[in-house]
């Protein structure tokens, strides 16, 4: 593999770019109007302009990235998340063309993008997953009766859905039919499927996934869990690992039922494999991810291995070169997402101009991102700016550390998630691990925000004014009085 186009744009684009350097690996960018002068195409070694900047126009269109491919002749393409990464089609297309795809067959893609395929596939081996049916409901008499037997509340689910879409609660059995044909006909509009299915709906659950990762030679190992319950409408802020509440031994089951996942697909490559966690610490499989997810960096420091190069080293045809006993530990990390959007009004996407950009540094302190200072945050794509990942000696060194580095990010032009991360940092429920996907729901508003800035700037301002009224009673000669205050005090 001498040459590897990279299908995605932004801090994954040169994330993967980097691992592609360090191991001799030549770059290709491809890139959109609006991304003329990132970084991402900056940095790669040759980069091919493939359209308007919609991704329906660009980033989506796996024909002209295809022929980006063959035109600079790059032997592999890696589709980093989002986008291409979890289509089947386009995989099944790019190894047509002889070129490697940096990821699972498109068979393994297939099964895994269907919840209901997902579950049929895993059934004979012995992975927990939630009571209810699996497969697609065409008899509302008889989903009812199962509805009644699991009990109530009860989860309707498209099989097609993703990220929370077509999901519906139904408190009792007078509300099934009518939730059902909502479900069915949203179902239909968003997803093009109306196959829907129900489970029993566990209440406040924590989202735990595992790591995997297999090669062509029948090894599949875990790299232990990521904790990403603190989300916000399905997309997650904070990522951490370990989770704070597995034991060892809850550690191990999980890793060897997602294994047990990875296994019944054929799973080839990076994935990951979404369990739910109740409040009795009973887990259950929800689905699997087919390719490289954002908050993969908290692995990586955790386990010291670079996950894209491992990816790269199993496209090859290389053997692991360790397993699962070799694997462990070390630390704690915790990753916040940097998104344009404002906290302070309920996460108000922000625009903009970054006019001050400077990231923190430091030992355990990672920055994975793609734009610099004066760069705009292009509106057509997700509004992730930075990911900051911290690596502590336990998770009380993590919290601290991800507190400094937050003060030490400065970010000016665009409001970002930075204070609420420092929020959360604060916040006693993540500080004792007693928390679950409802963590902002149930602690955060803007209010309590701005009451929290306020508790932490006012000793600051008074110990800043004491000194300004001293420095005032001395007796001196003014010459210039500055009139440039800030209007905002951050
Ligand atoms: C659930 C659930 C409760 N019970 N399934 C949301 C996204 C989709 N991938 C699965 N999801 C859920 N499935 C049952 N049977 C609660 C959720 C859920 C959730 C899951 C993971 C992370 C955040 C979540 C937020 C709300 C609901």
């Amino acid at each position: 593999m001498k040459k590897v186009l990279i299908a995605n744009r932004g801090e994954i684009a040169l994330r993967v770019m980097k691992t592609l350097k360090r191991m001799g690996i030549k770059t290709v960018a491809v890139y959109a109007e609006a991304d003329r002068k990132s970084p991402h195409v900056i940095y790669a070694d040759e980069a091919v302009f493939i359209g308007a900047s919609p991704s329906s126009e660009s980033y989506l269109r796996g024909d002209k990235i295809l022929e980006a491919a063959r035109k600079t002749g790059a032997d592999a393409i890696h589709p980093g998340y989002g986008f291409l990464s979890e289509n089947p089609d386009f995989a099944e297309e790019v190894e047509k063309a002889g070129i490697v795809f940096i990821g699972p067959t498109a068979a393994a893609m297939r099964i895994m993008g269907s919840k209901l395929a997902a579950k049929d596939c895993v059934k004979h081996y012995n992975i927990p997953m939630v009571p209810g049916i699996d497969h697609a409901i065409t008899d509302i008499a008889e989903a009812k009766k199962v509805a009644d037997n699991i009990g109530y509340p009860i989860l309707i689910k498209a099989s097609a859905g993703g990220g929370g879409k077509g999901m519906r609660v139904v408190e009792k059995s007078a509300d099934f039919e009518e939730q059902m044909n909502r479900a069915v006909s949203e179902a239909v509009s968003a997803f093009g499927d109306g196959s829907v299915f129900i489970e029993k709906f566990v209440d406040s659950p924590r989202h735990i996934e595992i790591q995997v990762l297999a090669d062509k030679h029948n090894n599949t190992v875990y790299l232990f869990e990521r904790e990403c319950s603190i989300q916000r409408r399905h997309q997650k802020v904070i990522e951490e690992a370990p989770s704070s509440i597995l034991t060892q031994e809850k550690r191990i089951e999980m890793g060897e039922a997602a294994v047990k996942v990875a296994q019944s697909c054929g799973y080839i490559g990076a994935g990951t494999v979404e369990f739910l966690m109740d409040s009795n610490l009973n887990f259950y499989f929800l689905e699997m991810n087919t390719r490289l997810q954002v908050e993969h960096p908290v692995t990586e420091f955790i386990t010291g291995l670079d996950l894209v190069e491992q990816q790269i080293r199993v496209a090859r045809d290389e053997k692991l070169a360790f397993s699962q006993n070799d694997l462990s530990i070390h630390g704690h990390a915790i990753e916040l997402r940097v998104c344009a959007e404002d906290p302070y009004e309920n996460f108000l996407p922000s625009i903009g101009t970054l006019d001050t950009y400077s990231l923190p540094n430091g030992d355990g302190i990672r920055v994975d991102d793609g734009f610099t200072q004066g760069m705009e945050i292009p509106i057509f794509y997700d509004p992730l700016i930075a990911k900051l990942i911290v690596h502590g000696k336990d998770r009380m060194d993590a919290i601290s550390k991800m507190k400094e580095a937050i003060a030490a990010f400065h970010i000016e032009g665009i409001a970002t998630t930075l204070p609420f991360g420092t929020f959360v940092m604060n916040n006693n429920a993540f500080i004792t691990g007693k928390f679950n996907t409802h963590f902002i729901q149930q602690y955060f508003t803007p209010e309590k925000l701005n009451e929290e800035n306020k508790a932490h700037s006012l000793p600051i301002a008074k110990i800043a004014l004491y000194a300004w009224l001293k420095e005032q009673s001395k007796p001196t000669i003014v010459k210039h009085t500055s009139t440039n205050w800030k209007s905002r005090l951050n």
